[in-house]
């Protein structure tokens, strides 16, 4: 405690007990997007954890590395620089501090507006043109995955038409986000037994989000048990979670899930994620297709009705890890 006390780098950051390595996710799905069998794994997956690993999704791995070594780049520029891209509301630079509320993390990170398939014309950061076409060409690789994805889910829900789910990202004026997270390693707590909280539990507000990491673990994810665990980190794999939207959409079937990450007291965590959200009138409700189903008759949705832009405004005013969806419950 007294060496906590003395360690001013990582006041006001919430600490976490270090994961033990034992609570490694044993039972995470797995899924190839290249197979046949991938809209039911993924269906299962997102009823069972919200949470799957994505394999032979198809984007290169080098649209993957230079995207991460531009970002290094990035984030290795002295902090007068960097701040210079800032502040990160609405869009830029930001460190430590997430969102509007006071949460706090072991982070510095890019928020990003995505317009259609690349960077918003209107987000003039990162400034570096070699960075924005490593970024424009991962987010055009990526955003194709996140659209078979959710054609994958709505096949495994078997709902027709297929781009049921995709075609609110595709959509013109789709709200779509990008986030580059650089956790630095937090010597400060090598060895106490206790780990900064690199950024918060937290449930994301979006349908999907698509993440991909270097080889630093320290995401976890809470299953629906409550019990925390952590995922191993693959750099050629995408982890998908379902958001607040998607669980609303498929009225509860697919769980959004909780899920923070653990700053590594040696190594520097680099994450690249990619937030696919529907236009801002997007009405999000259950699907029509997912109601009349249930054994008992007509299914009555769980949720009030609301806009895209209705909860992005109450995610706004919210801590990170209220529970969003609560206050929209019927
Ligand atoms: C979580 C998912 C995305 O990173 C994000 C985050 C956003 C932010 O960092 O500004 C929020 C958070 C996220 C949910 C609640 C609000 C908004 C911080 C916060 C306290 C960009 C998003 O869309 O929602």
């Amino acid at each position: 405690m007294v060496v906590l006390a003395s360690t001013p780098a990582v006041d006001n950051i919430p600490l976490l007990r270090s994961p033990d390595p034992g609570d490694y996710f044993a039972g995470m799905p797995v899924v190839d997007l290249s197979s046949p069998g991938a809209p039911k794994a993924i269906a299962d997956a997102c009823e069972r954890f919200g949470f799957f690993k994505l394999v032979n999704h198809g984007v290169p791995l080098d649209t993957m590395e230079r995207l991460e070594s531009e970002a290094v780049r990035f984030f290795s520029q002295s902090q007068a620089e960097k701040d210079r891209s800032g502040p990160a509301y609405p869009f830029g630079y930001g460190s430590k501090r997430i969102g509007l509320n006071g949460d706090m993390g072991w982070l510095e990170y890019l928020l990003l507006a995505v317009s259609s398939a690349s960077l918003s014309g209107a987000c003039p950061v990162p400034t570096c043109p070699v960075f924005r076409a490593a970024l424009n060409e991962y987010i055009a690789a990526v955003r194709k995955v996140a659209v078979r994805v959710m054609e994958a889910m709505a096949e495994g829900l078997g709902i027709v038409p297929l781009d049921a789910l995709s075609s609110m990202v595709t959509a013109e004026g789709s709200d779509q986000v990008f986030r580059v997270n650089h956790y630095p390693p937090c010597h400060a707590l090598q060895g106490l037994g206790c780990s900064a909280t690199g950024f918060g539990e937290h449930t994301d507000p979006q349908l999907v989000s698509l993440l991909r990491s270097n080889g630093t673990s320290g995401l976890q994810i809470a299953l629906q048990d409550g019990r925390w665990v952590s995922v191993p980190s693959d750099r050629d794999a995408l982890f998908v979670n379902v958001g607040d939207s998607l669980q609303v959409l498929t009225n509860g079937r697919f769980k959004s899930v909780k899920h923070r990450v653990v700053a590594n007291s040696l190594k520097s965590r680099v994450s690249l994620i990619y937030f696919g959200g529907p236009p801002l009138a997007q009405r999000i409700a259950p699907l029509p297709q997912l109601l009349g189903r249930g054994e008992l008759g007509e299914q009555q949705s769980a949720y009030k009705d609301f806009t895209w832009s209705e909860y992005k405004k109450a995610a706004y005013k919210s801590r990170l890890g209220d529970n969003r969806l609560a206050q929209f419950l019927k």
